[in-house]
């Protein structure tokens, strides 16, 4: 039940209408009976699938696993086509799952939160929208997600290009005809190398700036398999509680020890197998110990290097599309649909800008070094300012007005990844320090949302205002999911997992690498223990 505060005007103010938001306004709104107010940029629901249109964008978790699991009939009723859903389907998704609840009537689309203070004296949020509305709650919910800020490229001159440019990212809902033209894509994360095969198909020239080659490894998307699914829907129960029990939030049970405890026929016939099941399996259940060990993770990285070397018909292309310098999934490693196969055409070509990066962009193309590329559209795919941009750009302020900025100037700073000291009754849904995206996100989603609204019923029922973490119990968390980073080999490449992609970001671990059901584990046991770790007051 709703706890009356005079000062405030909604008990919870949410931002984002993708996977966290809708969730989260079902949740407070319809089981807790609390009054909500949403807050969403787009002009729809979908979050990063209202954002990423571009052609190619598709999930790369199988669909019956990255979907919500709150609700048993809205799990047995939807239908998906593919075993990895496109950028539509999952998009109808979330618009069938904000009708089926009727969650649009409390979102406030084209809406961007600017400000959100919180006020000592009457222990409220002032959250403050960028037209010029002002809403008092007693909690504030972020579910801005963690890759919704767009990286701002370290060249300059893009306003000064006379053709067209394209952010993967922010991709224009009508789309984009690539038909006879020149095209550049700058970007070779999961983004581009999912872009990349569309484009090649329609433009008379594709010229693709890499700057470090990745790691990817077949989707194997196709059909979703009916016999399959009903399997699926006839246990869902037990499916989510495997999923939940997973490093990664996937039912994968065949994970093998040690990539150095089998001889390398051994080896090669569980890459062979994983390589042609697609998806994540070869990264998370061929062997437990890649992203640990320097020499297992060279097993994989070389078996990959030697399949992209197939598939590549030009030695000199493959060996610059084959990526060396860096451990496997210490990026993160991205699914593929004929990508490699798009460099097999004349029309396509790639130019490493690693070693001469790019200048600038001019009126009408890219130029690196001494050379310009002229083209007719520029493509961005170049990245994201993860994690923690997302949150810097609501202009957050805690106690005695201490910005968020200022307080995770080294780096981010939570209890849990979900609650930060001197910033009280503010979650972050996925945030930094939390397993987040490396783990399936909509479970990931599902559990910050009931861990965010079960500590809420809990202050309601002792008739408590606010928790928040001790500075001990953040300061312990810190120094926790740190320890677990430098057990694994993330921290040695320059990735968004370590803020590495934005030039003056400080360096830090953004994900708890701990696993999920470990992490799950920890805030069971917080929230047994009467949220231990937090002030309640
Ligand atoms: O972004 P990225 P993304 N000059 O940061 C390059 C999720 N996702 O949008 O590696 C030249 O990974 C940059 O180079 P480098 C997924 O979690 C999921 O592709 O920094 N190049 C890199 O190649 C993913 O990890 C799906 O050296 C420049 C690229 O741009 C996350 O979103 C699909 C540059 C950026 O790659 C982000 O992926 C898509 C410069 N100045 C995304 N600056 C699914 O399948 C950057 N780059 C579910």
């Amino acid at each position: 039940m709703s706890k009356p505060i005079s000062s405030a005007d909604v008990d919870v103010v949410v931002v984002g209408a993708g996977f966290a938001g809708l969730y989260a306004l079902r949740k407070l709104r319809d089981t807790m009976k609390l009054s909500t107010r949403v807050f969403e940029a787009g002009s729809d629901v979908g979050g990063t699938w209202f954002w990423n249109r571009y052609p190619g964008a598709r999930c790369d978790i199988e669909s019956v696993h990255y979907s919500y699991s709150f609700d048993e009939d809205l799990q047995q009723e939807w239908q998906w086509s593919e075993k990895f859903a496109g950028q539509p389907e999952i998009l109808r998704y979330l618009e069938h799952v904000a009708d089926r609840f009727d969650l649009r009537k409390d979102i406030t689309f084209d809406t961007r939160v600017v400000g959100v203070h919180w006020d000592d004296e009457n222990s409220v949020w002032t959250v403050r929208t960028d037209d010029g509305a002002v809403v008092r709650s007693r909690y504030f919910i972020s579910g801005a997600g963690n890759l919704s800020v767009p990286k701002t490229p370290e060249f300059g001159g893009i306003d000064n290009f006379r053709g067209e440019v394209l952010l993967t990212g922010n991709w224009p809902r009508e789309g984009a005809d690539f038909t006879g033209k020149r095209v550049a894509v700058i970007g070779t994360g999961a983004s581009g190398i999912q872009v990349i095969p569309f484009i090649a198909e329609d433009a008379a020239e594709l010229v693709v700036f890499q700057r470090t080659p990745n790691f990817a490894t077949p989707l194997g998307n196709g059909p979703i398999d009916p016999n399959e699914v009903a399997n699926i829907k006839s246990n869902y129960a037990d499916v989510r509680t495997a999923a939940r029990n997973h490093f990664l939030g996937v039912p994968f049970t065949r994970v093998q020890p040690s990539a150095l405890a089998v001889d390398a026929e051994e080896r090669r016939r569980t890459f062979d197998e994983r390589w042609n099941a697609g998806g994540f399996r070869l990264f998370i259940d061929s062997y437990q110990d890649i992203l640990f060990d320097k020499k297992a993770n060279d097993t994989i990285a070389d078996y990959i290097r030697d399949r992209i070397h197939e598939r590549v018909q030009d030695p000199e292309k493959a060996a610059t599309l084959a990526p060396t310098g860096y451990a496997y999934g210490t990026k993160r490693p991205p699914l593929e649909t004929n990508y490699y196969e798009a460099f097999n055409r004349d029309s396509v070509s790639v130019v490493d800008v690693k070693s001469t990066p790019i200048d600038e962009i001019t009126p009408t193309g890219v130029r690196v070094g001494d050379r310009t590329y002229e083209v007719d559209t520029i493509v961005l795919a170049t990245g994201f300012d993860a994690m923690t941009g997302p949150l810097m750009a609501m202009d957050i302020r805690g106690r005695g007005g201490l910005p968020l900025a200022e307080k995770w100037e080294h780096g981010p700073k939570t209890y849990l990844g979900i609650m930060v000291n001197e910033f009280p009754n503010l979650f972050l849904i996925t945030g930094p320090q939390s397993p987040s995206v490396l783990y399936n996100m909509p479970l990931a989603i599902e559990d910050h949302v009931d861990f965010a609204t079960d500590a809420i019923d809990y202050l309601d029922r002792r008739d408590l205002d606010v928790i928040e973490p001790t500075a001990q119990a953040e300061s312990d968390w810190g120094a926790l999911t740190n320890d677990i980073a430098n057990q694994t080999l993330l921290p040695e490449t320059n990735s968004w997992y370590m803020g590495a992609n934005i030039p003056g970001k400080p360096r830090a671990c953004m994900v708890y690498l701990g696993g999920a059901p470990t992490y799950r584990a920890t805030c069971d046991e917080v929230v047994a223990g009467g949220y231990s770790g937090f002030a309640l007051s």
